[in-house]
Formats: structure tokens, C-alpha cells, sequence
């Protein structure tokens, strides 16, 4: 039996066994999270069998760039088992966090925080992709700073409407630029995901009292200048007084980055 066959096999007997209603994701393979921090994708399979992810592919989007597809083969010989997760590392340090990476899968458009449109697509019966097929498209997710619309990615996110996986091609996920997580919390077994569907988790950078994303001297600075003037962004423990407390709080964070990344 062929590899594509079997593959094939295994996602109509995941079609029969497991899904019962139109509304339920006939794949059941979705995106359930991207750790923004680390640059991890994850996938999860919520078949009861393993999913052999032989011929799927992704197309991405960014800001300047549309419809940038993975190979054919890039999955070949990849399996993700049931109810477990399968990371893939958009910055491509799989051999430090594990996972594989997404360089071996194929061309990706370059990860922005600020704009990033993934679809994932599963394989006919011949073991070949249509991009232009929303029977293959599997699942979609896209994000931006402060949900901007990036006209670019457009012909990749109506093609997610029209193949029934997002709401609106202009309607992105609510993410901040130094976000840490994305994650896929409502209606998690529906084929059509809107972007109230994610939760979004921001960490804050402690010392990072520019809001430019990093510590530096201007920080320290800007933490001298509102200590000096007693201003509510130098009383780190909030208690309403500056005093030592507040310099030992800001240098502690300052020299150990918390939340920042
Ligand atoms: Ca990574
Ligand atoms: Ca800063
Ligand atoms: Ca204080």
C-alpha cells in the first residue's frame, strides 16, 4: 500500500469514527497555539489515530508577501499520533527546542509578529495539493498587531473564507507586538474559527519602561527620571510610595529581563 493511500485511509476512518456532525472539523488535525516568544507552532491531533501527515502543506502570508507554499514532500514521513501535539519552529532552532523545523518543510513567508497568515491543507486522494480546493484546506489562522488588515495576504484569507475555515479575510487576531502566546480556546473542534476563538496572552516586560520591547539604558533613565519626580511609573510595588523598594524591584527585574523577551 502506498504511503498516500494509507494516509488517506487514516483520515476517511477519522472521518467515520470520530466526527458525527457537519460542524465538527472533518480533519480534526487543527493549530492550536503559536508560542509567539519561541517561534512554535503547534499542532494538535484530536483523532483517536494517528494522522500520517505524508503530501500536507502549508501556505503563509505576511505583510509583503502572499501565498508562499511549502513543498509537496516536505511532511513525508511525519506523523503526528492522536491527542498529541506536533511542534514545528518557524525560527528553525529545532535541534535546541525540539520539533522540527519549518525550514525542512518547505519555503514559509518570513514570521512577523506584526502580520502572519498560515493555512494548512491536507492532500487528495492522489496525494497531491490544490491550493485553490477548500476540501483540502484544513485550517487557518491569521494575526496582527492590534488586528491591522494587511491587504496582501488577501487572496490567501478569502481563500480560508471561502473553504469555510475563517469569518471575514479581514479579520485578524488581536496580537501585540511582543505577545508571548496564542491559543486557540473557543469552539475548538469547529471547522470555522473566527478570531474571538483565541486568547491572546501579553507578558509584561517589568523594566521595560519605554514600551519599546527592550532594557536598556533609556530605561534606566526613564526609571530615574519618574523616581526622581515620584511619577506612578517608578513605584514598582504600587504602593503608592518611591522609595528603596521600588529601586531594588526595578534593578532586580532590569538585571534578570523578567518578562521580557
Ligand atoms: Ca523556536
Ligand atoms: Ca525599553
Ligand atoms: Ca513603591
Amino acid at each position: 500500500m502506498k504511503p498516500n493511500l494509507i494516509s488517506a485511509l487514516t483520515i476517511s476512518l477519522a472521518l467515520t469514527s470520530t466526527y458525527s456532525t457537519a460542524n465538527e472539523d472533518p480533519i480534526g488535525v487543527s493549530m492550536i497555539s503559536f508560542f509567539a516568544r519561541d517561534s512554535e507552532l503547534l499542532l494538535f491531533n484530536f483523532n483517536n489515530q494517528p494522522v500520517i501527515l505524508d503530501g500536507w502543506r502549508f501556505i503563509t502570508s505576511n505583510s509583503s508577501n502572499a501565498n508562499i507554499q511549502t513543498d509537496p514532500q516536505g511532511f513525508d514521513g511525519i506523523t503526528i499520533n492522536q491527542h498529541s501535539t506536533l511542534i514545528i519552529q518557524l525560527d528553525n532552532d529545532a535541534d535546541i527546542s525540539g520539533g522540527i523545523n519549518a525550514s525542512d518543510l518547505g519555503n514559509f513567508a518570513d514570521y512577523q509578529s506584526s502580520a502572519f497568515a498560515i493555512t494548512l491543507f491536507c492532500p487528495d486522494d492522489k496525494g497531491q495539493v490544490a491550493f485553490d480546493n477548500p476540501n483540502q484546506a484544513v485550517d487557518h489562522m491569521q494575526w496582527s498587531v492590534n488586528a491591522t488588515h494587511h491587504p496582501i495576504a488577501d487572496t490567501q484569507n478569502q481563500l480560508a473564507v471561502d473553504a469555510g475555515l475563517w469569518n471575514t479575510h479581514d479579520q485578524w487576531i488581536d496580537g501585540r507586538e511582543h505577545m508571548y502566546l496564542i491559543e486557540l480556546s473557543g469552539n475548538q473542534l469547529s471547522q470555522l474559527h473566527t478570531p474571538e476563538d483565541y486568547d491572546i496572552l501579553i507578558l509584561h516586560c517589568l523594566a521595560d519602561l519605554t514600551n519599546d520591547g527592550n532594557t536598556n539604558f533609556f530605561d534606566v533613565s526613564a526609571f530615574l527620571n519618574a523616581f526622581n519626580q515620584t511619577q506612578p511609573a517608578a513605584d514598582m510595588n504600587h504602593d503608592g510610595t518611591h522609595n528603596f523598594f521600588d529601586v531594588s524591584i526595578f534593578l532586580n527585574a532590569y538585571t534578570t529581563n523578567a518578562g521580557c523577551f
